[in-house]
């Protein structure tokens, strides 16, 4: 059994048909539609059917509202679609065929299509997908399709996401689940206008925003720990050079030590949060990486400037290899 999510917001002219063709299509199908207080007579319209499940209220946009019509579902497999007849209901029956946890209609996989697209919005619709596909840890080739099913019972979504591309939302919030692709022809609005404003561009901004932050937390999070690293040793040595009057240099290697535990501890419990190993082991190792990585970076720092770059320059490459050395390193070893 299936649970077909609805948005709509001012769709008098193709909602009533729309259903009419979903239940035609998916006659046992429970059909609900999540309305944002149109203000011409959608709600009128659904009405004429029987059996409908109709909410109107204000959501703030289409994720918030297809979120909600997810979650007053009756049964676990829901597939959302557009009310304006871009998305042809045969393509539910294909739907029915698959049993992935993301099943998602796409307008980009071979035998997909758009009919009849101006060369501004194709231009833009390729865009937003190509950067929508690097926010995300699945190969996905259409994560702005409108028109998906998911498993509510193994996908995650989090409804108090914004915006207008749910898809990208539940994508990036589930980089385990299991995931399908199956054409369909992407049809002309049947009548009606198009909702897609200015604001669907900075929503679009923020839910990209989000998957981005999703998909390199752990990295964000390894730098972020760098960065309290150089605190605490810039700290250190200036207080025991100054206050303790310890020879600079010795100053520097306590200093070194004290930041590359610090890392170690703030990585093993918030960036990784494995306890899997032994904390002194796992410590060892850490610190067999931070040794190979400053050699790296000491080594392009000599390489670099003896072939002739300013040894600053060298230096930034050198760190930035040291960086990644460190990151993956301990990202498939130590922390694994
Ligand atoms: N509940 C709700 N539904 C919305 C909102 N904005 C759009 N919709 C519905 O979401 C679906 C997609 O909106 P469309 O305007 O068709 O967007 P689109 O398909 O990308 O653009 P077009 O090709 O111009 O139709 C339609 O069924 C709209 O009625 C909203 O803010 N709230
Ligand atoms: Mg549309």
């Amino acid at each position: 059994m299936y649970s077909i999510i609805i948005p709509t917001f001012n769709e008098e002219k193709t909602i009533f048909q729309t259903i009419q063709n979903v239940k035609k299509t998916l006659p046992h199908s429970e059909i609900i539609i999540v309305d944002e207080q149109s203000k011409d007579n959608t709600v009128k319209e659904a009405q004429r059917h029987e059996k409908v499940r109709i909410y109107s209220k204000p959501f703030a946009g289409l994720a918030p509202a297809a979120l909600y019509g997810i979650t007053q579902a009756s049964n676990d497999e829901c597939i959302v679609m557009d009310a304006d007849g871009q998305h042809p209901t045969i393509t539910l029956k294909d739907f029915t065929k698959q049993k992935e946890d993301i099943v998602i209609a796409s307008r980009y996989i071979s035998k997909g299509k758009i009919n009849k697209w101006s060369h501004k919005r194709k231009f833009l619709s390729k865009l937003g997908t190509l950067l929508a596909k690097k926010s995300i840890p699945q190969k996905v080739q259409d994560p702005l399709s409108g028109f998906f099913k998911i498993n509510k019972k193994t996908v995650q979504y989090d409804i108090s996401s914004e915006g207008y591309k749910v898809l990208l939302s539940i994508l990036a919030a589930n980089p385990k689940a299991k995931v399908k692709e199956i054409p369909f022809t992407f049809n002309d609005r049947r009548a009606g206008q198009s909702k897609v404003r200015p604001k669907v561009a900075i929503d679009f901004l923020k839910t990209l925003t989000k998957a981005y932050t999703t998909k390199y937390d752990t990295f964000l999070k390894f730098c972020a720990v760098g960065l309290t690293g150089v605190l605490v040793n810039t700290g250190i040595l200036y207080f025991l050079t100054e206050f303790a009057h310890v020879f600079y240099l010795l100053s520097a290697v306590i200093a070194i030590q004290v930041s590359i535990f610090s890392n170690y501890t703030l990585n093993r419990y918030w960036t990784w949060k494995t306890k899997k190993k032994h904390f002194f082991k796992q410590y060892i190792q850490f610190n067999s990486i931070s040794l190979l990585a400053l050699l790296v970076n000491i080594t392009i720092l000599y390489l670099g400037t003896e072939s002739g770059l300013h040894y600053l320059f060298a230096n930034l490459i050198g760190i930035a290899t040291g960086t990644l050395i460190n990151f993956y390193g301990n990202h498939k070893w130590t922390f694994k």
